[in-house]
């Protein structure tokens, strides 16, 4: 059976407690769209009230650190993250990958890290537009993938992987549908590659720029699973419009 379309809002480092209307506007609403998976990632300060507020929708982390607990001042480990009531974490998106100095290793860590914890997984990767311009997306996306997808046994099932153009993110530029199809073709190929049949289960999200003006087209591409939101995940009434374009 094909998997349920999955739209993730990515709130970043967006929201203190009057965002909970907005996860309880988008939880009442996602109730109407049985065929779509949805869920939330809000700041980690929300996780645990989210989960609380929330009924429908998934809710998970951002990132989280690679060991379960120890001196490392200002982390949040996927062990904590899971006791929030936490579903899933994001991890490896551009913004740590940038700003945080992340590796390819430490995502795949992280990545493993969570899944033990019993999180699921949305592994984040994407080129520079200087990497797309030099022709080698689809290589640089490959090497991303083979250095941080998770090996640990049984990880395959809990993963979605989120193909995110880092020109694309909060900049309103989108790829074309032809260059979405060609990556997502060939993620998807790297993924059988690494995990064999069962890497052709594997969701592939968009992310970068979604908007409800956009999410229909972007959703219709073949091999896209779904979307990771960032900017128009932070009102109900655009992320739904996202949601309502996937069912
Ligand atoms: C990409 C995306 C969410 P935005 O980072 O992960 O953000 O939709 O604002 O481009």
């Amino acid at each position: 059976m094909a998997a349920l379309p999955y739209i993730v809002g990515n709130w970043k480092m967006n929201g203190t407690r009057g965002m909970l209307n907005e996860a309880r506007a988008i939880d009442r609403s996602a109730a109407r769209f049985p065929k779509v998976q949805v869920a939330i990632a809000p700041p980690a300060t929300l996780l645990y009230r989210t989960r609380e507020a929330v009924e429908f929708i998934g809710v998970g982390g951002q990132d989280c650190h690679a060991y379960d607990s120890g001196a490392y001042t200002g982390d949040i480990s996927a062990v904590m993250l899971k006791d929030t009531g936490a579903d899933f974490t994001i991890v490896g998106h551009s913004e740590r990958r940038e700003y945080h100095a992340e590796s390819d290793e430490e995502v795949r860590v992280k990545a493993e890290a969570a899944l033990s914890a019993g999180l699921a997984v949305i592994l984040c990767v994407g080129e520079t537009e200087a990497q797309r311009d030099a022709g080698d997306a689809e290589a640089v996306v490959g090497s991303q993938l083979e250095g941080s997808c998770p090996r640990t046994e049984g990880a395959v099932e809990k993963l979605s992987v989120a193909y995110e153009p880092v020109w694309a993110i909060g900049t309103g530029r989108v790829p074309s549908v032809e260059d979405v199809a060609a990556m997502h073709k060939s993620i998807r190929a790297k993924l059988v590659a690494i995990y064999g049949d069962a890497g052709a289960e594997v969701r592939i999200l968009y992310g970068g720029s979604v908007k409800a003006e956009n999410a229909s087209e972007l959703l219709g591409i073949a091999d896209v699973g779904g979307a990771l939101v960032g900017g128009a995940s932070l009102s109900a009434e655009s992320f739904l419009a996202i949601v309502g374009a996937a069912a």
